[in-house]
């Protein structure tokens, strides 16, 4: 029988789009914000839209590839993804990517409901056997935690915008669905993200 991750041991499950308030409410300057396919995307859009903010549709698990894309394009710009359990386990080897790279200026937030939620609630690995924050520090990311509750996610994202990068946020979430769906007109969301980094007129 698998061994249920170690994590569960401390983690509250909270609720995706309450902790996406909370982190959309501590953006200060002209941060930019990756939201991951399907949820962590709808649920960031239903936070208040921000022209810095990318509303990915359809491609599952390249928040994190993107970010860093972002990131490395504009380094003075603090970027964070926001990605689900099921999308992360199919790109793990972005971890180490970011990590090598020693990004500094980017921060990823793993939404963790233990489900491929969108597509039926099939479980992931991460409900039995797999835990983020040991795959990202055995992939190079020191500075990644599990957020115990809500105001221990604040002071992790309080850290994570304050001091140089890459980390590394993981959360148990409900399985509550998301808020409010995105707009799904890719050409808009393009366009209106590449204004919001003052990349195109
Ligand atoms: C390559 C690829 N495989 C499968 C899908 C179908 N798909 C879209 S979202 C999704 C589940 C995403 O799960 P997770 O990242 O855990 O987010 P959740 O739905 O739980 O919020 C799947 C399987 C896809 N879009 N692309």
């Amino acid at each position: 029988m698998p061994q249920p991750a170690q994590r569960s041991a401390n983690t509250k499950v909270m609720n995706r789009f309450d902790l996406t308030r909370r982190l959309v409410a501590k953006l200060k300057r002209d941060e930019a914000v990756i939201g991951g396919i399907g949820n962590t995307n709808f649920d960031l859009w239903a936070t208040g839209q921000r022209p810095q903010n990318f509303y990915m549709l359809g491609s599952m698990g390249l928040a994190c590839p993107i970010a860093l894309g972002v990131a490395l394009a504009q380094p003075e710009r603090r970027v964070i993804a926001l990605e689900g359990d099921g999308s992360l386990l199919m790109q793990l080897g972005v971890l180490s990517t970011i990590a090598m790279l020693r990004q500094k200026n980017l921060g990823i937030v793993i939404m963790d409901n233990g489900i491929y939620q969108i597509t039926g609630g099939q479980p992931t690995t991460s409900a039995q056997t797999a835990d983020f924050v040991t795959i990202a520090k055995g992939s190079g990311l020191s500075q990644s935690a599990w957020a115990a509750d809500e105001s221990d996610f604040e002071q992790l994202v309080d850290r994570m915008l304050a001091s140089d990068g890459p980390s590394l946020i993981a959360a148990r979430i409900d399985d509550k669905p998301a808020v409010a769906t995105t707009e799904r007109d890719p050409v808009l969301i393009r366009d209106r993200f590449m204004r919001g980094l003052g990349v195109k007129k």
